[in-house]
């Protein structure tokens, strides 16, 4: 498919390492898409499911011990180690090369060698950056064909240069203990072996478009962040664009398809999906900065998606979807998952493929679910009911806000305005959030998420914050920055906010400050909205409940403070004055509270 000599010496390279039987190239056509799919069926990699019902959609289930992304065997092969950071794992270049190749030797024996090439953004569009993956999963070719865009003519951009990001893929024998998911900045490389889940083998996702790329928009200007892209249509047909960095199964998903309730829907309003992600973004027309999704696909969380919370997600999987770790209906080869607004099936497998009826318990009285709580759905965009008409638009949409946010049963409050640019990149690098099933390890702790990026940050931390800072000074028009949170607690531990199409009603206040059509609260934070600022129209939530979620309370924010500061250590010298600056502030103001 191509004579570029750098590209053909890395398949030899890595064809003679791991000495597959065959190589077969990507060339994404309908014929060996479908031909990749029956043999997947074939081996029992994939299950068909109903074709009446889910029409082109396939079943998988990954490895027990592989189902989420393994942030301690993630690193940063940065050639100093300095340069890796404090919050990245790090291993010398080198020996990670020798390690890995080690472990993987001769792995493909036996096996077909992909060879995958795809391009983040839309081909020859100017945010685009274009890959090769090697891989010998099908389940992976098949992942990558909906979530990137697989082409031949990713070939003919690249031309005969080596500007293309290596990504290297193999299962080897999904051992725990020897897998590794390592970045070589440097080397525009990536290497992922013994994984066959989502996050750590899909590498045009997390791997290539945030940390590769996040290293990449340092060196040239841009940024590459964990973030959903949505317009808001306004009565009068206006649209307005707005980014959201929230930490992984916080709901950037769901805000991106959100439905609005009814009263905003009469009114004319609606949101449209750009992406729901990963954004792209840089300086643009009218001293602005625009974003694109460089993705082609959702590979979104399924439990607690239905009918009722996100619409537009579960029609999206509805054909040629690929479903990963749900529970299966072997009734009717349908499938099912927690929160799925269905009863759960009667005749049923569960996502480790054993005898499943809802209620079930383990040996320690404990329910068993019938899905994975990080089961996922990798849907085509193109099913996306809102997706934005702008999608396809190679220089992206001009962005009026910012928004934060991550899960915090206390502390933040429901919604608040930074200041101005230098203090809301203060405000993203102070985020915090509890832990999810998305990644390996506990859940439910609180742990900093500066941006929602400390996974997948591809360099220095603190060099990124300046980076922000740097961004920010380069625009005239800045998006306001602001910080939300739909996972406040009662004193049982209820969330207080309703969430999903009501969170309509916190963008519509995020959208009349951008406008300056509302006022707001100074608070020793930022500015609050006045409670009586955000609609409740059509909805039973009393408003002692909504001063309640608006509240910022010393004694909390003292040990943010605190927290902020030891946090804050970390980064040392590289920390950028300004931060300390902003928490310094942060501290006088909070004690006058
Ligand atoms: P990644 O794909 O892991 O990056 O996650 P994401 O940020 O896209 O999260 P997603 O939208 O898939 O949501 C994750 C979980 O949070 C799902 O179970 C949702 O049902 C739940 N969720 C999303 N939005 C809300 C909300 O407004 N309120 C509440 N209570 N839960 C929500
Ligand atoms: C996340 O964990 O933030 C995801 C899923 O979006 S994964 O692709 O596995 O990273
Ligand atoms: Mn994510």
């Amino acid at each position: 498919m191509t004579n570029n000599q750098f590209i053909l010496n890395f398949v030899k390279k890595y064809q003679d390492l791991f000495q597959p039987d065959n190589v077969v190239w990507i060339d994404a056509s309908k014929q060996q898409s479908k031909e990749l799919t029956s043999e997947g069926i074939a081996t029992g990699e994939l299950k068909k499911l109903n074709n009446k019902l889910l029409p082109g959609c396939v079943y998988h289930r990954t490895a027990v011990n592989d189902v989420a992304r393994v942030e301690h065997a993630t690193y940063i092969c940065s050639k100093d180690k300095e340069n890796a950071g404090p919050t990245n794992n790090w291993m010398d270049p080198q020996e990670c090369y020798a390690k890995l190749d080690g472990i993987a030797k001769g792995s493909m024996k036996g096996r077909t060698m992909y060879v995958i090439p795809f391009s983040m953004g839309k081909i020859g569009s100017p945010f685009a950056k274009y890959g090769i993956e090697l891989t010998d999963s099908i389940y992976v070719v098949l992942n990558m064909l909906i979530m990137t865009r697989v082409s031949p003519k990713v070939l003919d951009k690249i031309g005969d240069t080596d500007n293309y990001v290596k990504c290297i893929h193999a299962k080897v024998n999904i051992d725990e203990k020897n897998r590794y998911i390592c970045h070589f900045p440097e080397d525009n490389t990536i290497y992922s072996i013994n994984s066959g889940y989502g996050g750590n083998v899909l590498l045009g996702k997390k791997c290539f478009a945030l940390r590769i790329a996040s290293f990449q928009g340092w060196k040239e200007g841009w940024m590459a962040e964990h973030m959903l892209i949505l317009g808001v249509e306004k009565p009068n047909g206006e649209v307005k664009y707005i980014c959201g960095a929230f930490p992984s199964a916080c709901g950037k998903t769901n805000l991106a398809m959100l439905i609005p309730p009814d009263y905003y829907t009469e009114k004319g309003y609606k949101i449209w999906t750009v992406g729901d992600d990963i954004a792209w973004i840089r300086k643009g027309r009218g001293g602005q900065l625009y974003a694109i999704n460089p993705e082609n696909g959702f590979f979104g969380v399924a439990p607690g998606t239905n009918r009722k919370t996100n619409p537009n997600a579960l029609a999206s999987t509805r054909r040629n979807t690929i479903f990963t770790n749900v529970a299966y209906n072997k009734a009717d080869k349908t499938v099912w998952w927690e929160g799925l607004d269905q009863p759960a099936p009667t005749n049923a497998e569960d996502w480790k493929g054993n005898k499943w009826t809802e209620g079930k318990l383990d040996d320690n009285g404990k329910k068993i679910p019938g899905a994975n709580p990080n089961s996922r759905f990798t849907a085509p965009i193109k099913n996306c009911p809102c997706l934005s008409k702008e999608f396809e638009n190679p220089k992206g949409v001009p962005i009026s806000a910012i928004v934060f946010g991550g899960r915090r049963a206390k502390a933040a409050p429901l919604v608040y305005q930074a200041r101005d640019w230098k203090h809301g990149v203060f405000v993203g690098s102070i985020m915090a959030s509890e832990t999810t099933a998305a990644a390996s390890g506990a859940v439910g702790v609180v742990r900093h998420d500066p941006m929602a990026m400390l996974p997948f940050c591809g360099y220095h931390m603190g060099d990124y914050f300046q980076h922000w800072l740097d961004v920010g000074k380069k625009v005239k028009n800045q998006p306001k920055i602001f910080n939300v949170n739909w996972f406040r607690t009662d004193e049982n531990g209820k969330f207080i906010w309703p969430g999903f199409g009501d969170n309509m009603r916190v963008l519509d206040w995020i959208i009349s400050r951008c406008e300056g059509t509302v006022d707001a609260v100074e608070t020793p934070i930022g500015f609050l909205p006045k409670p009586e600022d955000i609609n409740l129209e059509g909805l039973d939530f009393p408003m002692e409940k909504l001063e309640q979620i608006l509240d910022v309370d010393k004694a909390t924010w003292l040990n943010e403070v605190a927290d902020i500061t030891e946090f804050y250590k970390k980064f040392g010298d590289r920390l950028p004055r300004e931060l300390t600056k902003q928490l310094k502030e942060l501290k006088k103001k909070v004690k006058t509270l």
